[in-house]
């Protein structure tokens, strides 16, 4: 059940007699329940928490140094809820039979994990074992207010210490006071943000990676976004600054896990076309590659500008990206200029896209529905317009959502709009405020329906039938449209949230919520198995067929508007650029900036 378990004890003389100490930290990533009330746990879960990796490296290396004095060891239990059962009662025990000598971390704790983390720490203060909680939940409010709130509140009033800011540099710090049996109320760093290079690595040991669905593992190769989107809360909590890692310790952390069989990577940072070192990152990784052997491969996180980033596409290429991560977010400028998103660009959209496509690299973007133009019929022509104009693969929608840490939020609280209390919903799969052209309900079929609105037979077939003529492999994509497509029909929850094999224990219930009786748990458990397995049997013979149909037409000539770069006259036909009065402005605009600079280049000629 412990997913990673790893007794660091490096042997080092002792005094005699004197008997060795275990200082014992359990760090446990909590998940989240889900509208049933039952927390979201796999047999194998998507991928493993960055978050996780960063703290347990951090620890690792504090109990390599013997920071605790040469007598005591530091032994780590890191446990992703995502796939394992916290047992609570258990990890009582076995601190109980240490004296309590140790604490329990709750890492990287997002908004909506910030309830289900507080049920575990009530029974754990109660028996007397220190706990602290870090992550995006604590430092967001920290970073936004001066005032502690209630939830932060509740924390401190059980006993527990909060963290907010990152623990490069800080670690030593919380653990000797730990050890002391002295933690403060809080640590707040917020304000300053450590620098990366030389920092210790993210790393998790290869039998908890494992646990998770695929080969891959997840690292931050740099923190910060220059950007302001309005519903942000990384530049409220990781700053605007590029802080990033040194080329040298992104190929230790590369190596380390190539040794121990991982060589599929997830480079978290939220914007990695804004790394100032993203050249040389990609220079080593080539090396790597190119010259060592090593077949490492990437997803990686990029704006919509990024392709204008002079050898940016190419050298992803060679550095082994095989799928990029954008944050399209709309095709109304209205919307994206209301979230400051000045930087997408619709005009840009489809050339960037087919930068990418040029190169046989997949892409995958974010859409954002409930943005105050939104109404439910806009939507849902955006997203016709997307299926036929622009050349993506996979597209996943999220609901605009006030995140604790972002301005939204921010300036939502100050104005006393009416905000859902139940932070658990803070996922961005819930609607959680008044929209101005939308009901509640309005804005959550909407949420329901774009999934079936890009995932239709006949637009699955297109997506494949393009990724086929730039040398995509379409087996490995038509598994993950599988997986995006029915995640939300089937299991519910968004595919980000979701895994192989749901899991379910009565008792892992929100205490706010009756625990079920045994006849009418289990029955209900495994109906919804049978239909739940009879539905991914289905949906995955739909979607083979669809696959053998492109597959065998492989030497047929497949091209359609999507794919054929955008011309100066389709500006004035396709419907990206003319469905409102925004998009025909951004047009005009982007035609304007080009004539100056055309302008501005041949009078700068003609002064050589
Ligand atoms: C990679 C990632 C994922 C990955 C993997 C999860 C992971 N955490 O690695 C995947 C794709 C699975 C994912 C999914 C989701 N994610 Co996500 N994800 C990220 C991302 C891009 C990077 C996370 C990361 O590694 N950060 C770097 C680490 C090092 O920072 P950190 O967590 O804050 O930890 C540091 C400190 O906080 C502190 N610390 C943390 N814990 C502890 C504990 C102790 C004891 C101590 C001393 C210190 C400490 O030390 C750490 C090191 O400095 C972040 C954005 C971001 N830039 O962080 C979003 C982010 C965390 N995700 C977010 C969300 C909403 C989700 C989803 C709910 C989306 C969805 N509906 O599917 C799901 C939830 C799934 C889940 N079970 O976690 C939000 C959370 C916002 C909030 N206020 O709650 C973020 C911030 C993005 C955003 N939109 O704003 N995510
Ligand atoms: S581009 Fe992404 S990471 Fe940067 S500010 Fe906007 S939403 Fe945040």
């Amino acid at each position: 059940m412990v997913m990673g378990r790893v007794m660091l004890s490096v042997r080092h003389p002792t005094a005699a007699g004197s008997a060795r100490k275990h200082f014992r930290i359990v760090l446990i990533k909590p998940s989240h329940y889900d509208d049933d009330g039952y927390v979201i746990r796999w047999y194998r879960s998507p991928m493993p928490a960055n978050s996780l990796a960063s703290v347990y490296g951090l620890i690792d290396d504090c109990a390599q140094r013997h920071i605790l004095g040469p007598t005591t060891d530091i032994e780590i239990v890191a446990i992703d809820e995502t796939n394992t059962r916290v047992r609570v009662d258990r990890i009582i025990s076995d601190m109980r039979a240490n004296n309590n000598f140790g604490f329990v971390g709750l890492v990287g704790v997002q908004s909506n994990q910030y309830p289900r983390s507080l049920h575990i720490a009530k029974p754990l203060r109660e028996a007397g074992i220190p706990v602290i909680i870090g992550g995006f939940h604590v430092s967001g409010m920290l970073a936004m207010f001066d005032k502690i709130g209630p939830d932060l509140q509740a924390a401190l009033d059980m006993g527990i210490t909060l963290f907010a800011g990152e623990a490069e540099g800080r670690i030593d710090e919380v653990l000797c006071d730990a050890a002391k049996g002295a933690l403060k109320p809080i640590y707040n760093y917020i304000d300053d943000l450590p620098a990366l290079e030389d920092a210790v690595i993210p790393f998790l040991p290869g039998n908890s990676v494992r646990k998770t669905i695929g080969n891959v593992t997840t690292f931050d190769a740099g923190r910060g976004c220059p950007f302001q989107c309005s519903f942000c809360t990384i530049i409220n909590v990781q700053g605007r600054k590029s802080r990033r890692r040194s080329p040298d310790d992104v190929e230790r952390i590369l190596r380390k896990n190539y040794e121990q069989g991982i060589d599929r990577f997830f480079i978290t940072d939220d914007n990695f076309a804004r790394n100032k070192d993203w050249e040389a990152i990609f220079d080593r990784i080539i090396k790597l590659r190119e010259q060592h052997g090593m077949d490492v491969r990437f997803l990686i996180q990029v704006d919509t500008l990024c392709h204008k980033i002079p050898n940016f596409v190419a050298k992803a290429k060679r550095a082994g990206v095989t799928r990029i991560f954008i944050g399209l977010e709309n095709i109304n400028p209205d919307n994206l200029l209301a979230a400051k998103k000045r930087q997408n660009k619709i005009t840009e959209y489809r050339n960037m896209l087919l930068a990418w496509k040029a190169v046989g690299i997949w892409t995958y973007a974010g859409y954002i529905l409930g943005f105050p133009n939104d109404t439910p019929e806009s939507a849902r022509r955006d997203i016709e317009i997307i299926k036929k104009e622009m050349p993506l693969d996979v597209l996943e929608f999220f609901f605009l959502t006030p995140l604790p840490g972002s301005e939204d939020h921010k300036v939502l609280s100050g104005k006393g709009a009416p905000l859902d209390p139940d932070l658990n919903k803070y996922d961005l799969e819930h609607a959680l405020t008044p929209h101005p052209n939308m009901s509640k309900a309005e804005w959550e079929k909407l949420y329901r329906d774009a999934w079936a609105i890009y995932y239709t037979p006949s637009h699955i077939e297109t997506i494949l039938r393009r990724a086929q003529v730039y040398g995509i492999n379409i087996w490995r994509l038509a598994q993950i449209i599988l997986w995006f497509a029915q995640s939300l029909t089937i299991e519910k929850v968004h595919p980000l949230q979701g895994g192989f094999v749901r899991l379910k224990n009565r008792h892992e219930r929100r205490p706010e919520l009756p625990v079920e009786p045994v006849w009418k748990f289990y029955p209900r458990l495994t109906w919804e198995v049978i239909v739940k397995h009879a539905r991914v049997a289905a949906a995955a013979w739909r979607m083979f067929r669809i696959y053998r149909r492109v597959a065998a037409g492989v030497r047929i000539a497949y091209n359609d508007q999507a794919m054929t770069p955008v011309t100066e006259d389709e500006t004035e036909t396709l419907e990206l650029f003319t469905h409102n009065k925004s998009a025909r402005e951004a047009v005009d605009h982007a035609r304007r900036i080009k004539i100056l600079t055309a302008v501005g280049a041949s009078a700068a000629q003609s002064n050589v």
